[in-house]
């Protein structure tokens, strides 16, 4: 060990920060600004039903996001269960086992059939190759995930349902004003959702949203999102209660206001850990579409067990012994959920380069208000475990 390199906390030195490290914080509003937003609440007495906060919220999104329209829901996975819904869809609808649950669970909340695609090794986006070869006559739709905001291959996912006649609705939860090849990424497929839970560079608390390219299918999304009540004496079809409050738009008003220093901030960050980290031999980065306008919504690495010396579970413990809150984000992954492990699709053997992504990825902390210099001890920490990795599992095999 080199006389710079410190002992770590996982072998006995002392805690590198002394309280956790997370690996994200939402960013707060600014509490004179929310007061104003909660001001207008208090005067009109519209708390929910599509008041004018939302219904400005909206208005602003579609136009940040350069959308037709867009729905705010009251999260992301009630948005992407009615987008399913809305498109009228039957059979089996092709997706990606590297993600977060609520992805697939909205396709069996619609009585449709996940089929699980494996990912491509560099992107973990959907591997667009694979998906064709799943497509048959039971197949309505692909429900591909932009992962941690990495675009995925949306012009060969576009000619593929083209080809087809398929649908194609994007979990765009992670992409919140992502940009690919000069288009914002909402600007592909049928619809696309938005998560705005707290965890999200941009937040309302709890909240979603549909978005898409034109505006032929909001209608039927709010109408949908409204239990399907057309008029106090209509209603049509099965809707469900999706609504987000006024409170929550006031949030929402206030921390788009901030959302692109957020990003710049995030940008910074993004670009010391990987300027630091590059080059540390059983670490590698996800790698990003060409052309990508990216928002820095997570930072993530893959370790490889044999070349890093260490699993990626013993970094995560090694990581948190140091107050480093690392996450295992997409692990496991959703095909080894007892309600889908059964499905041909779900088998490791047809997934194996999700396996061996699911198996190796860790979310390092990154959000605007990080310091840098923490980034910068984050790296240095890793750099030491990497050095002690020997130590680390002898002392994990005394220890079992
Ligand atoms: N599709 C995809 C691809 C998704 O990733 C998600 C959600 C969805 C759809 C569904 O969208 P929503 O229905 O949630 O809108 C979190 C989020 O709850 C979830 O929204 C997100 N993806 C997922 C990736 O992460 P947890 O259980 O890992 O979060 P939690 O509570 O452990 O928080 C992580 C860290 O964030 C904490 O250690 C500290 C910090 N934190 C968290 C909260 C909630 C705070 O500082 N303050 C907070 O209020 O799921």
């Amino acid at each position: 060990m080199s006389a710079r390199r410190r002992r770590p906390a996982v072998l006995g030195g002392d805690a590198l920060f002394s309280s956790p490290v997370y690996v994200t914080r939402p960013r707060l509003p600014d509490r004179a600004a929310l007061d104003r937003h909660i001001d207008t609440i208090y005067a009109t007495g519209r708390l929910t039903n599509n008041g004018p906060l939302v219904r400005k919220l909206e208005a602003r999104l579609a136009h940040k996001l350069d959308a037709g329209f867009c729905a705010a829901f009251c999260n992301g996975t009630v948005a992407l269960q009615v987008a399913l819904r809305a498109l009228d869809l039957s059979g089996e609808v092709i997706t990606t086992p590297f993600t977060f649950p609520a992805t697939v669970n909205a396709i069996e909340w619609n009585g449709l059939s996940p089929v699980f695609c494996d990912i491509d090794p560099d992107t973990w986006n959907l591997d667009v190759t694979k998906v064709s070869e799943l497509v048959t006559e039971r197949t309505g739709a692909i429900l591909p995930v932009h992962v941690f905001g990495n675009p995925c291959d949306v012009g060969q996912l576009d000619e593929l349902s083209r080809r087809h006649g398929l649908r194609v609705i994007y979990d765009a939860a992670h992409a919140f004003a992502v940009r690919c090849n000069g288009r914002p990424i909402g600007g592909w497929g049928d619809l696309s959702i938005l998560s705005f839970h707290a965890t999200k560079l941009f937040h309302t608390c709890e909240g979603g949203a549909v978005i898409a390219a034109g505006d032929a299918r909001a209608a039927r999304v709010r109408l949908l999102r409204n239990f399907g009540i057309v008029g106090e004496e209509e209603v049509q079809g099965v809707g469900l209660n999706g609504k987000l409050s006024e409170l929550h738009a006031a949030v929402g008003l206030e921390v788009l206001d901030h959302v692109d220093q957020e990003i710049a901030e995030r940008g910074a960050l993004d670009a010391r850990y990987r300027e630091m980290l590059s080059g540390l031999e059983g670490l590698r980065f996800q790698k990003i579409a060409d052309g990508t306008e990216p928002n820095y919504a997570y930072f993530t690495v893959h370790i490889d067990e044999a070349s890093f010396g260490l699993s990626r579970d013993e970094v995560h413990e090694a990581l948190r012994a140091e107050n480093i809150v690392s996450r295992k984000y997409f692990f496991p992954l959703c095909s080894a959920n007892d309600s889908y492990r059964q499905l041909p699709s779900a088998q490791p053997a047809r997934l194996p380069h999700a396996h061996r992504v699911a198996n190796g990825v860790l979310c390092l902390p990154l959000y605007g208000d990080l310091p840098a210099d923490d980034v910068e001890k984050i790296c240095e920490c890793l750099r030491d475990i990497r050095a002690s990795a020997a130590d680390i599992r002898r002392r994990a095999r005394r220890v079992t």
